[in-house]
């Protein structure tokens, strides 16, 4: 009998992850001898959330082994591709294309949506702080807000979208990272005060743990972080993790620890900050002085994407509901300014409408019958992968 309330890889491949209507219409559709009816389907996401110009394809390798033995055709934009709601006509631009009988895939529909709907929301959100955040460091701390068993997921997507490490053990090896963390304010409560505490973790932990001093815990977070400094002088970093009671001016705080520390000589102790961050705190205290932070709910608790999936064709006759484009599509993508532009299957490739450069099918065969043919790159590459596009993507 499980312990959690989880489903097995092996529920989730069954397809009983699925929504009972999806069941139903099997059972329809078989009791009809329709099961085997060809059909296109594509995945199309609505308006993206909080007026994002573009989103983080996550997900993908998931979805290419649920889909496994699967007997279909799927096309997918590759994990990591940032995509739009909309190509530059303004049409909504899919981001995979599934080929094959409906009955074959229909009950697959939910699980293929929900690895990448909450997946891709977080690599986004994580992605729009990489740009924020431009070269300092941003560690994944929010796995304690959502359940255990998403940690790896999560911890996954905010690498994949441009986090530099991540603190859960389990999410460090979903992305073959080591996991990175500082102190919790329960060492420093249980040792009695805080200078007993940062040494004895400078006493016990591995050499090769930077050692970074939590410093907001019993006195204003100045005077503990002079005192970390005069105590380990091989301290890497102070962790400022305001309580919200006492946070007011965080950058102004920020920039007092800076100033006190430089005063007295320690311009290479850094200022790691943690607790309520945003784009909007990380931009702030960024500019005050903070070298890295440590971001939880803002990530992990991402707005999920609202992809679709809708039948485009049935046996070769255009269809499609209303509010979607029927026919089987490509998205060309201008490899020099992203720029997409989505073009009925059957139209030659074009050149890109905004600077005439050549343009590139976005939908790779990912699955061909049930085989899986793509390449699944690891998360340090599609990471990569995210970062040069993020250069070439704006932040609205
Ligand atoms: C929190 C803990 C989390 C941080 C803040 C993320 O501090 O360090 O990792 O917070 P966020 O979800 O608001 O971004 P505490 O709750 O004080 O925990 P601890 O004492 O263990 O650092």
């Amino acid at each position: 009998m499980p312990i959690f309330h989880i489903a097995s890889d092996e529920e989730i491949k069954k397809g009983e992850t699925t929504d009972i209507y999806f069941v139903r219409t099997k059972q329809v559709l078989e009791a009809k001898g329709l099961e085997k009816t060809s059909a296109v389907a594509e995945v199309t996401s609505g308006n993206l959330p909080e007026n994002w110009s573009w989103s983080i394809l996550c997900g993908i390798e998931e979805l290419a082994l649920l889909f496994k033995n699967i007997p279909v055709d799927v096309y997918s934009m590759p994990e990591g591709t940032a995509f739009y709601s909309t190509d530059i006509q303004g049409f909504h631009e899919p981001v995979m294309r599934i080929e094959g009988s409906y009955g074959a895939f229909c009950i697959y529909e939910t699980a293929l949506l929900g690895l990448i709907c909450q997946a891709s929301g977080i690599a986004t959100r994580a992605a729009r702080l990489r740009k924020i955040a431009e070269k300092k460091q941003l560690i994944s701390f929010g796995i304690r807000r959502m359940h255990p068993s998403l940690s790896p997921m999560i911890d996954r997507a905010a690498f994949i979208g441009g986090f530099d490490a991540v603190s859960c053990l389990a999410g460090a090896r979903s992305t073959q990272t080591e996991p990175v963390g500082t102190m919790p304010h329960a060492l420093i409560v249980v040792l009695g005060d805080q200078i007993k505490a940062w040494k004895a973790f400078d006493d016990i932990v591995e050499k090769d743990v930077p050692r970074v001093a939590l410093v907001d815990t019993y006195s204003d977070e100045k005077t503990e972080a002079i005192l970390a400094a005069e105590t380990l002088k091989n301290l890497r970093a102070v962790r400022l993790d305001t309580p919200l009671s006492r946070k007011g001016n965080f950058a102004e705080i920020v920039r007092e620890v800076r100033w006190e520390l430089n005063l007295r000589g320690y311009e290479q102790v850094k200022i790691f900050v943690s607790g309520g961050l945003n784009e909007g705190t990380i931009k702030q205290l960024s500019k005050a002085g903070a070298d890295a932070f440590g971001v939880g709910t803002y990530v992990c608790n991402s707005p999920a994407i609202n992809f679709a999936l809708d039948i485009v064709q049935i046996k070769g006759k255009l269809c499609a509901k209303r509010g979607k484009l029927g026919g089987k599509k490509e998205v060309w993508r201008c490899q020099e300014c992203l720029t997409d532009i989505v073009l009925p299957y059957y139209k030659p490739q074009p050149k890109c409408p905004k600077c005439r450069s050549r343009t590139e099918r976005m939908l790779k065969p990912t699955i061909k019958k049930g085989k899986i043919v793509a390449k699944l790159p690891k998360p340090k590459e599609i990471r990569r992968f995210v970062m040069k596009q993020l250069d070439k993507l704006p932040l609205d």
